[in-house]
């Protein structure tokens, strides 16, 4: 085991889920450490945990009763030995320094095991774009770019979208880089079909999520057919997830969003989900609404003074944690366990906290980590980002055929880096060490900058 460097701590003790993050990568890159001396003497983990850049900046706007509002903006530009910043915009109250430094270094090792040449980056702001209208949602993300697109570019940093930035916020925010570049350029992934964006690309993260699954089940010859499965969260990942996994034979019990959760045990279909998807992106509504149109199925509160999420409590043999970060703690992995999961696979990013992905790998269930199981989204924002260059558009089967080959290449790499550090099966390791050792090699070869 590697202790965290210190700088990490000493420079930043208040930064919980960054030093979550980094502490999840050090345990596992020790031995990598031990065998590379060059590593150590070349200060990598130092350098690693440092962002690049960050930029904080002021985003004015106008509410729709002419009041003045004021937010905060970030983009931490953490690494690009291997390529440009890559990473998601996040829109939630909840963000700050701390969320989107965890979200760059994940995406730092994350974009490495897509293969792409990806270097990591994340952003936001504490904007709720919940409950605000389209003309607020506009102003913002046209006051937010105002300043982020001196920072931003197709060979320099390369936002998308993650929690409250869409379809919509993708075009609003490109809407104005054009117009303040006079530039049409990829500088932002998730763009429309009609302007620039890849097919496939609303559905990378959750497909891949569970293209990944498979793999895994695979090696224990088995297969997700009548597997019954909990899925948290009703977004963009949440979704496609669930569409796969219907597509692929299981059966899926259980959404989310913030306030609550609903689980229908008949499963939840292809018509259930259509309904699903106008719900949350176009009426923009909560998932409680389910039960007024599905009147068998149980709509249960979130509860988030109780020690375990009711939404863990259901039987399942498979589990999708597509919401937020550290969504499963230790008692969620035990009521998990105790109800004889099989398999636990990481949608969103970070959704165990490390004593619940402790437990997983302690009672040998098969456990994707994030960086590994949700690279999907990133893989194809990297090849949407291949078509504008070549300036195609490529075929929607086009796209998913490389998707699954992708997929399969990062769990077959994760396991073949497991096995050469003697922890056969360990995704979790598996995954740290070979994104580490992809971004470390580039940083050597590029001497100390
Ligand atoms: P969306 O905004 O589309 O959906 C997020 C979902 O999670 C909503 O149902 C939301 O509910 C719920 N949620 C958000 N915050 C919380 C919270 N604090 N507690 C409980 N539920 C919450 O986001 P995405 O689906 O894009 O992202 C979900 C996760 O997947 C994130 O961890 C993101 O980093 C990760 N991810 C996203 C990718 C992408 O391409 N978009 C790619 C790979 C990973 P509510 O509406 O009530 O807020
Ligand atoms: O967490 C993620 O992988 C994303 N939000 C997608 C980032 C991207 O640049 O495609």
């Amino acid at each position: 085991m590697t202790e965290m460097p210190q700088s990490t701590q000493v420079r930043d003790p208040h930064e919980n889920e960054f030093i979550q993050a980094v502490s999840d990568v050090m345990t596992s890159v020790g031995p990598v450490m031990d065998k590379t001396p060059e590593y150590r003497r070349h200060g990598i983990t130092e350098r690693i945990v440092e962002p690049e850049r960050i930029i904080t900046f002021r985003v004015p706007w106008m509410d729709d009763m002419d009041r003045v509002r004021v937010n905060r903006g970030f983009r931490v530009e953490m690494n690009s030995a291997i390529g440009p910043y890559k990473g998601g915009l996040r829109f939630h109250p909840s963000v700050n320094q701390s969320i989107l430094k965890f979200l760059a270094f994940e995406h730092v090792l994350k974009n490495a095991l897509t293969t792409l040449p990806l270097g990591g980056g994340a952003g936001g702001t504490d904007f709720e774009p919940k409950g605000k209208s389209d003309g607020e949602v506009m102003r913002f993300c046209q006051s937010f770019m105002a300043e982020l697109f001196r920072h931003i570019g197709a060979d320099t940093d390369v936002p998308e979208g993650d929690i409250g930035v869409g379809s919509r916020e993708i075009g609003y925010l490109f809407g104005m880089y054009r117009k303040l570049r006079n530039r049409f350029t990829g500088v932002l992934t998730g763009k429309g079909l009609g302007w620039g964006g890849s097919l496939i690309r609303p559905e990378a993260a959750g497909f891949g999520c569970v293209y990944f699954s498979a793999q895994m089940l695979d090696t224990r010859k088995d297969t997700l057919e009548r597997k019954t499965c909990l899925v948290s969260g009703s977004g963009n990942v949440a979704q496609a997830t669930t569409r796969k996994l219907i597509e692929m034979g299981a059966k899926v019990v259980t959404l989310s969003d913030s306030s609550g959760h609903i689980y229908d045990e008949q499963g939840i279909d292809a018509d259930k989900l259509a309904f699903v998807k106008r719900l949350k992106n176009i009426r923009r509504g909560r998932i409680s609404e389910y039960i007024d149109q599905y009147a068998h199925a149980v709509y249960t509160p979130a509860a988030p003074d109780q020690a375990t999420n009711p939404l863990w409590r259901h039987r399942a043999q498979c589990v999708f944690p597509c919401a937020t970060q550290n969504e499963i703690n230790k008692q969620d992995a035990y009521l998990l366990i105790n109800n004889n999961v099989k398999l636990v696979c990481e949608g969103a990013s970070m959704p165990c906290t490390a004593n619940a992905q402790d437990i997983f790998i302690d009672k040998k269930i098969l456990y994707a980590p994030s960086k590994a199981a949700n690279a999907g989204g990133v893989a194809v924002s990297g090849l949407e980002l291949t078509q504008n260059s070549i300036r195609l558009s490529w075929l929607g089967e086009e796209v998913d055929n490389r998707l699954k080959i992708i997929m399969k290449g990062i769990h077959d790499t994760c396991l073949a880096a497991a096995d050469a550090y003697g922890r056969p099966g360990n995704y979790l390791m598996g995954a740290n060490i070979a994104g580490f050792i992809k971004v470390a090699d580039a940083m050597l070869d590029q001497g100390l900058v």
